[in-house]
C-alpha cells in the first residue's frame, strides 16, 4: 500500500475536494483485496449492511442497477478489515483532511455490473449519522475504472460551497443541479483509474460515475472515514435499530466497535 502523501497532493485535495493515488496497492494486494471483496459480497447474498439489525433491504429495481453495494464488509473478512483498517491509511486519510483522529464510518464495495445505470451526482456526507466538512472517502479500483465501465466524476471545489442538502441517487443524472445550480458552471472532471490506483474525495464534493457500458463488471472497494468528535446527527442511515435506540441527537460517535479509529495524532 503506497500511503505516502505530497503537500502538493494535499493542497489539491484542500482546494478541488478530491485527489488521486497512483499505484495506491500493487498488483498482488490488489488481487488480494479482490478476492476477499468478491467472497465476501457473494457471502452476504442480497443482505446490503453486515450489521444485525441495520436496514437490509435492497432498493428499488434502478438503485440496484447502478451498483451491487455492500457495507461494512470489514466486520465480516479479515483481509477486508486489515486493509481498510490500516493505520498508514488512516494516516493518510487525517492528512488530507487535516483532523487529528479518524475513524471507519463505512466501507462499501461497489460492483457496477454490466449495462449497469449510472450514479447520479450527489453528496455522501449529508446521508450519513453525522454532519461533518470534514469526512473523506477512498474509492479503490480493483479492476481498471474506466471511460466505457463507468469511472468517478468530480466537480473541483464544490466541497467548499456546499450545504448538507442533498439529493437521492435516482433516474434523474443531474437532480442535484436544481439544488446547486451553480455547480453548473464548473466542469466536472472524470477520474479513470487503473487497477490499484485510487482517488480520495470529501464528503461534501459532487460526484457521480457514468454507465458501465461494457459486458465486465467495475469492481471498486471503497470506505469513508469520519473525523474524530463527530456526533449523531438523528438519521439512522446504515446503523443497527438497537445502536440507534442507545443514541440521542449531539452524541459522539464513538463505539469502537462500530467506529474504530484508523488514526489518533496522540499516538
Ligand atoms: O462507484 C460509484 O459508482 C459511486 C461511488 C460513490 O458514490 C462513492 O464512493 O461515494
Ligand atoms: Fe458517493
Amino acid at each position: 500500500m503506497k500511503t505516502a502523501i505530497s503537500e502538493e497532493q494535499i493542497a489539491f485535495y484542500r482546494q478541488n475536494g478530491f485527489v488521486v493515488q497512483e499505484d495506491f496497492l500493487r498488483p498482488d494486494e490488489v488481487e488480494e483485496l479482490k478476492s476477499a471483496v468478491l467472497e465476501t459480497v457473494a457471502s452476504m447474498g442480497t443482505r446490503r449492511i453486515a450489521d444485525e439489525g441495520a436496514p437490509s433491504k435492497e432498493k428499488d429495481g434502478y438503485y440496484k442497477a447502478v451498483f451491487t453495494q455492500r457495507i461494512n464488509l470489514w466486520k465480516l473478512n479479515a483481509t477486508i478489515k486489515r486493509y481498510m483498517l490500516e493505520s498508514e491509511l488512516g494516516e493518510m486519510v487525517g492528512k488530507l483532511a487535516g483532523v487529528d483522529e479518524m475513524r471507519v464510518w463505512h466501507d462499501q464495495a461497489l460492483i457496477k455490473e454490466p449495462y449497469g445505470n449510472p450514479t447520479a451526482w450527489h453528496l455522501d456526507n449529508p446521508y450519513w449519522s453525522f454532519y461533518s466538512r470534514d469526512a473523506i472517502s477512498v474509492w479503490i479500483a480493483l479492476e481498471d475504472a474506466t471511460l466505457e465501465n463507468g469511472c468517478m466524476y468530480y466537480i473541483p471545489t464544490t466541497q467548499k460551497t456546499a450545504t448538507f442538502k442533498n439529493v437521492g441517487i435516482g433516474k434523474n443524472l443531474g437532480a442535484l443541479f436544481e439544488v446547486y445550480p451553480d455547480w453548473k458552471k464548473i466542469a466536472p472532471v472524470a477520474l479513470p483509474l487503473k487497477a490499484g490506483s485510487c482517488g480520495f474525495h470529501n464528503g461534501l464534493t459532487a460526484h457521480a460515475a457514468a454507465a458501465n457500458m461494457t459486458h465486465k463488471r467495475r469492481i471498486a472497494m471503497t470506505c469513508a472515514y469520519m473525523p474524530g468528535g463527530s456526533t449523531f446527527n438523528g438519521q439512522q442511515n446504515i446503523l443497527s435499530v438497537d445502536y440507534v435506540k442507545t443514541l440521542k441527537e449531539g452524541d459522539i460517535l464513538n463505539n469502537e466497535a462500530q467506529n474504530p479509529v484508523v488514526f489518533s495524532k496522540e499516538n
